[in-house]
């Protein structure tokens, strides 16, 4: 049988500090299973989902880097050839907050250095089950936060209730494969596409919650 299926294969980077739950959201959406068990990261796991869309198949290799990585050497080498990233933070934690903008820092300089372009990034704000949400209960600044922070958006997830996983790694894919279909149509000469005037481009209201 002739199979039209356009193929697709897309480094993910899975980041965030000690303990906010990376692991578990990768095997949520890739096992369907999670445990409370809490097990720390060593180094780097490895993760793949394959996602069966209308005409494309879209095969996700997750990278699970463990929280105490950031204060290693190693990110530079497992950033490389990344198409898009999670960056996680615990509602319950605030400090995992504050971390995530070193986390961001640290994947756009080492990237950045690289490619010369950014990486898709999507914000994961995990353990929404736990109600002590302290951090997100102001929609409206975290989506300045992501805004301000060159993020394409933000999840209230849970890895335990199986919350908002789903969706948040459908907003990260369709943003890949959008830019990927621009990039395609931007190389091809003579001709010309309409454009519609944005702002700064790098923030996608679809995938803000109203
Ligand atoms: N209540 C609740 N607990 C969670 C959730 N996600 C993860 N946990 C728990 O939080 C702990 C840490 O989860 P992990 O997934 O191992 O965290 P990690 O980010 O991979 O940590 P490192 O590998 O050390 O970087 C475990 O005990 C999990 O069961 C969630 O959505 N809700
Ligand atoms: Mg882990």
């Amino acid at each position: 049988m002739q199979n039209n299926q356009k193929e697709h294969l897309y480094k993910i980077l899975v980041i965030g500090d000690l303990g906010v739950g990376k692991t578990s959201i990768i095997k949520r959406y890739v096992h369907q299973n999670f445990s409370s068990n809490y097990r720390a990261t060593i180094g780097v796991d490895f993760a793949l989902k394959v996602l069966n869309l209308d005409q494309e198949t879209v095969r996700l290799q997750l990278w699970d880097i463990a929280g105490q990585e950031r204060f290693g050497n190693m990110t530079r080498v497992y950033y490389r050839e990344a198409t898009g990233a999670f960056i996680v933070f615990d509602v319950t934690r605030p400090p995992t907050f504050e971390a995530v903008m070193k986390w961001k820092e640290d994947l756009d300089t080492k990237l950045g250095a690289s490619s010369g372009k950014r990486v898709a990034a999507v914000l994961l704000a995990n353990k929404c089950d736990q109600g002590r949400d302290v951090l997100t209960n102001n929609g409206i600044e975290m989506e300045q936060f992501c805004r301000e922070n060159g993020f394409l958006g933000w999840f209230e997830t849970s890895a335990k209730d199986n919350v908002n996983i789903d969706e948040a790694a459908n907003c990260l894919v369709k943003h890949i494969l959008a830019n990927e279909n621009d990039l395609i149509q931007s190389e091809v000469p003579d001709t010309v596409s309409p454009k519609l005037e944005s702002g700064n481009g790098a923030s996608c209201s679809a995938c803000f919650k109203s």
